[in-house]
C-alpha cells in the first residue's frame, strides 16, 4: 500500500498532471503534501502554498477547528485525514495512536483494518479494496490457484 502512494507521488511530480487527493496543486504543477499549506515553508518553490489569500484565515500558528494540527510547524490537515491509516503529516503524527481495528479470531485482516472471511484471501476479487487479500505478500498467485482448481 505504501509502495503504490509513493510512487503516484513520483509520478505526480514527473508527469506534473494530477496531484492526490491528499495533495495540493501548486501553481508551478507540483504536488506537495496538504500539510505543507500554511506552514511557512515555502514548499512549492513558487509560494503558491502560502499566499496570503490561502493563509489569512488561518489562526497563527493554528488550525481550523476542522483541522487536525500536524504538529509544530508541521501544517494542518483535515480532521477526517486523521486515523484514515494514510499518513498526511510528514511525520505521521495524523496516524499515530489511532485505535487498531483487530477481527474476531479465524478472520483475516485486510491492510485496511477491514476483516474478511479468510476463505476470500487469494480467491481472485478484491475483497478487501485495497487488494491486501490478494497480495503477492500473500503468495497467492493466480497460477496457484488454477492448478488447485484443476487439481479438484
Ligand atoms: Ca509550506
Ligand atoms: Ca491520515
Ligand atoms: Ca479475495
Amino acid at each position: 500500500m505504501m509502495c503504490s502512494a509513493h510512487a503516484f507521488i513520483v509520478l505526480s511530480y514527473i508527469g506534473n498532471v494530477t496531484c492526490s487527493a491528499h495533495e495540493f496543486r501548486c501553481k508551478s504543477g507540483r504536488c506537495v503534501p496538504q500539510s505543507a499549506i500554511c506552514d511557512t515553508d515555502n514548499d512549492c518553490h513558487d509560494g503558491s502554498d502560502e499566499t496570503f489569500e490561502l493563509c489569512a484565515s488561518r489562526p497563527p500558528n493554528g488550525c481550523h477547528a476542522d483541522e487536525f494540527s500536524c504538529g509544530v510547524g508541521g501544517g494542518c490537515i483535515p480532521a477526517k485525514w486523521k486515523c484514515d491509516k494514510h499518513e498526511d503529516c510528514e511525520d505521521g503524527s495524523d496516524e499515530a495512536g489511532c485505535p487498531k481495528v483487530t477481527c474476531p479470531p479465524s478472520f483475516f485482516r485486510c491492510d485496511n483494518g477491514r476483516c474478511i472471511w479468510p476463505k476470500w484471501k487469494c480467491d481472485g476479487d478484491n475483497d478487501c479494496g485495497d487488494n491486501s487479500d490478494e497480495s503477492a505478500a500473500l503468495n497467492c498467485r493466480k497460477e496457484t490457484l488454477d492448478l488447485i482448481l484443476y487439481l479438484i
